[in-house]
C-alpha cells in the first residue's frame, strides 16, 4: 500500500491524498459503501461501479463467515471473484458486529464466544482465526479483532478494555507474520484505537497504535449513541498523535454533517450503514437537509427527487413517485433512495477533496453543514 498527500487544508486538518492499493487508488477522502453481505444492499454492481464510482467497498468478517461462509468464498477463488467486484474492498473483523449481539456473546481474554443470530449455533472469534477468515476472504483491507466499547462506558472498563483490544493486536500481527497471502495481490493490515470518550485513554491508545507502525490506522468505538461534540473531541485528541503520512479511518461514522467535521479534523476514511439503510426507509440526504420520502407531503409533488442530479435516478424520478412507490412498498422505492443516498455521499467526498485541494475547504464545510442541518 501507498499513501500520498496531495493537499492539507491551512485552517483546519483536513488532508486530500490517494490510497493505492493492488485493486487501484482510492483518492481520498473516501466514503466507503457497506457490503455486508457482499453486497451493496439494493444495488448491482455495475451501478455501483458507473454510478455511485467509489474506488473502494466494504464487507464483513461476521456475516460473510456465517453465510455463504469462508471455504465458498475461496472456492470461488475470493471476495472480489465471488462478487464480480474488482475494486478495492475492506473487510471489518467482527469486533464490532459481535458487540452488536450484546446478549449473545461472552468476551474473554482468549476471544468471543458468540450465538449466530441465524441459526443460533455458538462460534468463537480470536484474534488468530480472525486474521485467517479476513486472509481467506481476501479483501485489500483487513481490520484487527478489537472490542468496540458500548456508550456510556464505566472508565475501568473501558480501560480494560482498551488493554485487552492492545493485547489482542499483538497476538494479530503475530498470527498474520505466519500466513501467507492467498491469492495474487497483497494485503493490509489496520490496527484500531479504542478508549470509550476518555481522553486520556484514547491518547493512550493512539500512541499505542501508532507505535505499531501499520500502513494505515482506524479510530473504533464512536457513533455508538454518544453526542456528536463528545466524538469530535475524541477524533481530534486521536488524530493528533496517528502519523500525518498513513491514512486515518473512523469506523462507523456516520452523517453527511459528521463526515465534514471529521475530515476537517484530519480523517481520510469511513464507512456507515446510514446511506443504504435510511434510505431503504425512505431517508434521503441532500445538500439542503433530510427528506422522509413517505411523508404525505410529497403526494403531488412532481418535482425531481433532488434538482442536483449528482446521480441519474434524481432526475428521472419525481417526489411524488418515489413516495408512491414506498406507500404501496415496491422494491423500487429504496433501490432508488439507496443510489441517491450512496452518490450523494460519494459527491460530498469529492467536493471535500475539491475544496482542500482549492484551499477553501473551512468556508465550504461551514456553509454545507449550516446547509444540510435541516428537515425539509
Ligand atoms: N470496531 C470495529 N468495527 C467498527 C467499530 C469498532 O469500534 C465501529 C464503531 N463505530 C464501527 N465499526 N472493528
Amino acid at each position: 500500500m501507498n499513501f500520498k498527500l496531495t493537499a492539507t487544508d491551512q485552517n483546519s486538518q483536513a488532508r486530500a491524498g490517494t490510497i493505492t492499493l493492488d485493486h487501484g487508488p482510492i483518492e481520498t477522502p473516501i466514503f466507503m459503501p457497506v457490503g455486508t453481505v457482499a453486497t451493496v444492499k439494493g444495488v448491482h454492481q455495475k451501478e455501483l461501479r458507473e454510478e455511485i464510482n467509489p474506488d473502494i467497498i466494504l464487507g464483513n468478517t461476521y456475516h460473510l463467515y456465517l453465510r455463504p461462509q469462508t471455504d465458498i468464498i475461496e472456492k470461488a477463488g475470493g471476495l472480489h471473484k465471488f462478487m464480480n467486484w474488482d475494486r478495492n474492498i475492506l473487510t471489518d473483523s467482527g469486533g464490532y458486529q459481535v458487540y452488536s449481539l450484546s446478549a449473545n456473546r461472552k468476551i474473554k481474554e482468549e476471544g468471543v464466544k458468540f450465538k449466530s443470530h441465524i441459526d443460533g449455533s455458538y462460534h468463537t472469534f480470536t484474534p488468530e482465526n480472525v486474521m485467517e477468515i479476513q486472509r481467506t476472504i481476501g479483501a485489500d483491507i483487513i481490520m484487527a479483532f478489537d472490542e468496540c466499547t458500548p456508550y456510556p462506558c464505566d472508565y475501568n472498563y473501558a480501560k480494560r478494555s482498551m488493554h485487552m483490544t492492545h493485547r489482542w493486536l499483538e497476538r494479530c500481527i503475530s498470527h498474520l507474520e505466519k500466513l501467507p497471502f492467498k491469492y495474487d495481490y497483497k494485503q493490509t493490515f489496520f490496527p484500531i484505537v479504542q478508549g470509550s470518550t476518555y481522553k486520556d485513554l484514547r491518547k493512550q491508545s493512539a500512541e499505542y497504535i501508532a507505535g505499531v507502525g501499520a500502513e494505515g490506522n482506524a479510530i473504533g468505538g464512536l457513533s455508538v449513541g454518544e453526542p456528536a461534540e463528545e466524538m469530535y473531541e475524541m477524533t481530534e485528541v486521536v488524530t493528533a498523535i496517528l502519523p500525518k503520512e498513513k491514512p486515518r479511518y473512523l469506523m462507523g461514522v456516520g452523517t453527511p454533517i459528521n463526515l465534514l467535521e471529521n475530515i476537517a479534523l484530519g480523517i481520510d476514511m469511513f464507512d456507515c450503514v446510514m446511506p443504504t439503510r435510511n434510505g431503504r426507509n425512505g431517508m434521503i440526504f441532500t445538500a439542503h437537509g433530510t427528506l422522509n420520502m413517505k411523508n404525505k407531503k410529497w403526494e403531488a409533488d412532481f418535482s425531481a427527487l433532488d434538482e442536483m442530479g449528482i446521480t441519474w435516478v434524481d432526475t428521472e424520478y419525481s417526489k411524488a413517485y418515489v413516495r408512491h412507490l414506498f406507500t404501496v412498498n415496491e422494491m423500487l422505492g429504496r433501490q432508488i433512495c439507496t443510489i441517491h443516498n450512496l452518490g450523494f455521499y460519494l459527491w460530498l467526498m469529492r467536493e471535500a477533496r475539491k475544496h482542500i485541494i482549492a484551499g477553501d475547504f473551512t468556508s465550504w464545510k461551514n456553509k454545507m453543514v449550516q446547509q444540510m442541518d435541516k428537515r425539509l
